[in-house]
């Protein structure tokens, strides 16, 4: 499957990893929108949210759970931080394997435009 985060995930392409389990990987975003930006994303490939089945809720409960000790680690648990998934077109999806934004290290705006 032609797919960049399958081939980060298969060490086909590099990626700056900071965080590693048996179901998920985290790295540095290449194109940071915050001083700290991180994907977490599920080694198995599922497109986008829509394509999440009831058997992958777990699956996803692990992307949280590894976003908030990553921020965590970072020192945002205090000041707070941001966790985005982007799906399809309207919601600014441009890579079709699901991944969690971790951004941090600055207050934040609402609603995005
Ligand atoms: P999006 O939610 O699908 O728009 O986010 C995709 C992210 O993947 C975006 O922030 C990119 O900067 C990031 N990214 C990356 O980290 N490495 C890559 O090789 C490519 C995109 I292409």
């Amino acid at each position: 499957m032609d797919c960049l985060f399958c081939k980060i995930v298969n060490q086909e392409i590099p990626a700056n990893i900071i965080y590693e389990d048996e179901h998920v990987l985290a790295f540095y975003d290449i194109n940071p929108q915050a001083p700290f930006h991180a994907l977490v994303i599920p080694k198995k490939h599922i497109s986008t949210l829509n394509d999440i089945s009831e058997a992958d809720h777990t699956l996803v409960g692990a992307m949280v759970g590894a976003a908030g000790k990553i921020a965590k680690e970072q020192g945002f648990a205090e000041d707070g931080y941001r966790t985005v998934f982007n799906c399809n077109t309207h919601g600014g999806q441009t890579v079709y394997h699901i991944h969690l934004h971790v951004l941090g290290g600055k207050a934040m705006g609402w609603p995005p435009y």
